[in-house]
């Protein structure tokens, strides 16, 4: 187990330069998009930068760029682009797709291999003039030219002499929100939704517009704005022209509006007597509704179905599979250049716990390996990237290696349901950049498989549950916003380094003082395993309450009940036995080389040890250390990284505006104390589960009787929560 953060404090030099001297309050609304003014020194390279601006058609999302890059420039630089039009006659950044400018001008040497929304930044001379490039073959990929133009200025970095292409990994890059019609959001932990109110679309959607403005810059092409668990009225014919309004303010971006069906819609709202997916009329009735849907919003994305998962309607009412399920919607979508994403997430959550064969974590292989090939081409199997459902630590899903002949996109939670729900600060990247390096056979990562380059898919992505609300600076933890910024940049390119991303949100949200910027990152880098080694060290999954908040320590929620998210611990040993050999198989679900990784205790890593075997408390880890003792000592530990991190943060006080000092201060200090409840808490059930003794005589003899506290922070909506919370008492 790493030490966490603990030299950071001795590399820090208080540092009084001139960022430190004039701070506006901020809100944290802009979030990395605050285009704040660059110091004169920083300034001063840009001195060439053209001071005209040329739009190569007028179309909705070039005029968006042009007005962004505007934006930008006068923040940053304080100089106003004036707009021109062909023919202009001096220097300036020119938009335009990848036909107009090779028509303007044919001597170009434009680069031929751009692709989907890629772009090409470039300086070259077009009619004789000095011009700075912002080309790509859709006008979405000239925005993304812009936003990506706009970074390299508040980074510091030469745009001047630019030739460089940038192309996204993977054609799909969507996020979802679990936001319900009535304005709560499910999961969802920094307010209101900013999509609907009181069981209607918002009358005021500026902060819908606004967060399409935050997607497009990261390069995310789509978003599903309702709740999973999903309303059937939103697919009612008096609800359309509410969607209408919504797909009006992401158009400008160019993100594409999705929503989340309810598979029983043909039967609850359709006046049908069933939902029979291979029944004509269920056929009809979707291929209907999906006309009036594209005659209203021509660039409408397609739909999310959750379906036979946690208490929804499904296919199997019926006897039918989900790829009948999928297709009979999917096929309606079809002439539309719609998508239809299936979610993997189908299990039984009334599985009989006293039977040790039992296994959650099979489901998805279970049910969607066999049907591979049965689904049709605008079909993605959506997957959660564990095979149980965004814990702290899972192995990678053995589905995202079991579909050659379907498309699949990767499910991440930004959202930090299991990982302290932006109370507690929790930097996913690291995480996420796991995940996606995994190897799943034959030097086959899985970034490569999600993209569809291993089996030549037509598309495949990223799916980001990101459920951003109402508050002001959208995930209510100042440090939290640092997730979203990840999964697109992560999306857009899997090769990013966590450093690289940290390192660019942290300049880009508070600025270029050295001191910030290293704090920052290093707090953020070290977050995630801090987070675990004080809920679920070892790949136990979070030892949280799983039948109620999801929040708090709660060991023995997750055990005798049918969720399925057991750890089995006794007063012997923990763990899930997963092997092939003796336990519920789930490791066969993998590639040979996987499988060795996770059969045998001896090449098992120690920090998925519980995730895959059963052990005794004395079994010694390959750090050396015995199971019991790693559990004492990873939560003290754990514990001592937040304590840390309060005195780290201290450090910035004048180097970052007060208000959002003042707040994240607060959230840490909030944080330290929990990380000592979630200690003790933990640490005292696993001594008397055990009765083994802490080899350094801690546990069982503190002071104070922790509790889980009310949290201290100002954190609205509280009880937003809905679902699962319901489906589980
Ligand atoms: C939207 C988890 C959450 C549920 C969520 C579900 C899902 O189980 O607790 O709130 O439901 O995942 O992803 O569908």
């Amino acid at each position: 187990m790493k030490r966490f953060g603990l030299r950071l404090v001795a590399h820090i030099v208080v540092f009084a330069g001139p960022f430190s001297s004039c701070f506006c309050a901020e809100t944290g609304a802009e979030a990395w998009l605050r285009y704040s003014a660059l110091e004169q020194q920083a300034a001063k390279k840009y001195e060439r930068l053209p001071a005209h601006i040329v739009t190569l058609n007028d179309s909705l999302v070039l005029k968006t760029a042009q007005q962004e890059l505007i934006r930008g420039v006068g923040g940053m630089l304080g100089r106003t682009l004036r707009t021109r039009v062909v023919p202009f006659t001096e220097p300036a950044i020119l938009l335009g797709t990848i036909e107009q400018l090779h028509t303007l001008a044919p001597v170009l040497n434009i680069p031929s291999n751009i692709r989907q929304d890629g772009y090409w930044l470039a300086h070259g001379q077009v009619q004789g003039l000095e011009c700075v490039l912002v080309a790509s073959l859709t006008e979405r990929g000239v925005l993304y030219g812009v936003f990506a133009l706009l970074r390299k200025i508040a980074l510091g970095e030469d745009v001047l002499a630019l030739d460089e292409v940038e192309q996204p990994s993977a054609p799909l890059r969507w996020v979802n929100q679990w936001d319900n019609l009535d304005g709560r959001i499910e999961r969802g932990y920094a307010g209101a939704s900013i999509f609907f109110e009181g069981g209607n679309v918002r009358t005021d959607l500026t902060r819908a517009g606004a967060y399409a403005r935050l997607l497009a810059s990261v390069g995310i092409t789509g978003c599903a704005i309702n709740n999973v668990n999903a309303d059937p009225r939103v697919l009612s014919d008096s609800f359309l022209p509410q969607l209408v309004r919504v797909a009006d303010v992401f158009r400008p971006w160019g993100v594409r509006l999705a929503v989340s069906v309810d598979l029983s819609a043909p039967k609850t709202i359709g006046g049908l007597d069933t939902f029979d997916p291979l029944d004509s009329r269920v056929a009809a009735w979707w291929r209907h509704k999906v006309d009036d849907i594209y005659r209203q919003i021509p660039d409408f994305g397609g739909f999310v179905v959750k379906a036979d998962s946690e208490g929804r309607a499904g296919p199997s009412s019926y006897g039918r599979s989900p790829a009948d399920a999928a297709n009979v919607i999917a096929r309606a979508l079809q002439s539309h250049g719609g998508v239809l994403f299936y979610r993997a997430f189908v299990y039984d959550h009334h599985l009989d716990w006293r039977n040790l064969k039992n296994d959650r974590a099979r489901a998805a292989y279970d049910i969607f390996h066999p049907l591979d090939g049965k689904f049709e081409n605008n079909v993605v199997i959506q997957i959660k990237h564990g095979p149980i459902d965004f814990q702290v630590r899972e192995p990678v899903s053995p589905l995202l290696d079991g579909l050659q002949h379907t498309n699949e996109a990767i499910e991440l939670q930004i959202t930090q349901e299991y990982t302290g729900q932006q109370r507690h600060l929790c930097f996913l990247i690291p995480m996420w950049k796991e995940v996606l390096d995994f190897d799943m056979h034959a030097s086959t990562p899985v970034k490569d498989l999600v993209a569809g380059k291993v089996f030549q898919r037509p598309t495949g992505g990223f799916v980001g549950v990101a459920n951003v609300g109402m508050d002001v600076n959208w995930m209510a933890h100042p440090l939290a916003m640092a997730n979203l910024y990840g999964f697109g940049r992560l999306a857009w390119n899997p090769d990013l380094g966590a450093n690289t991303i940290v390192d660019e949100w942290t300049r880009l949200t508070f600025g270029n003082d050295p001191l910030v910027v290293r704090t920052i990152s290093q707090t953020q880098l070290s977050s995630w395993h801090v987070y675990e080694s004080y809920t679920g060290p070892l790949g136990v999954g979070t030892l949280t309450n799983i039948v109620g908040n999801h929040y708090d320590p709660g060991p023995e929620s997750s055990e005798r009940n049918g969720w399925g998210q057991w750890h089995r611990a006794d007063h012997e040993g923990i763990g899930m036995d997963r092997t092939m050999a003796t336990g519920t198989g789930f490791v066969g679900q993998y590639a040979p080389d996987v499988q060795k990784l996770y059969e045998t205790l001896a090449a098992c890593p120690d920090e998925l040890l519980l995730f895959f075997h059963h052990v005794p408390y004395t079994h010694l880890l390959h750090s050396g250390k015995t199971v019991i003792q790693h559990v004492y000592d990873a939560h003290y530990e754990g514990a001592d990284a937040v304590g840390a991190y309060v005195s780290q943060w201290k450090l910035l006080k004048g180097h970052v505006d007060e208000d959002r000092y003042a707040d994240v201060l607060t959230r840490l200090q909030y944080q330290a104390e929990q990380a000592v409840v979630w200690r003790d808490t933990i640490d005292e059930w696993f001594y008397r589960m055990s009765g083994i003794p802490d080899a350094k005589g801690r546990v069982g003899h503190t002071t104070s009787q922790h509790q889980a506290m009310v949290p201290q922070v100002r954190v609205r909506f509280l009880d937003a929560n809905m679902g699962k919370v319901v489906l589980k008492q």
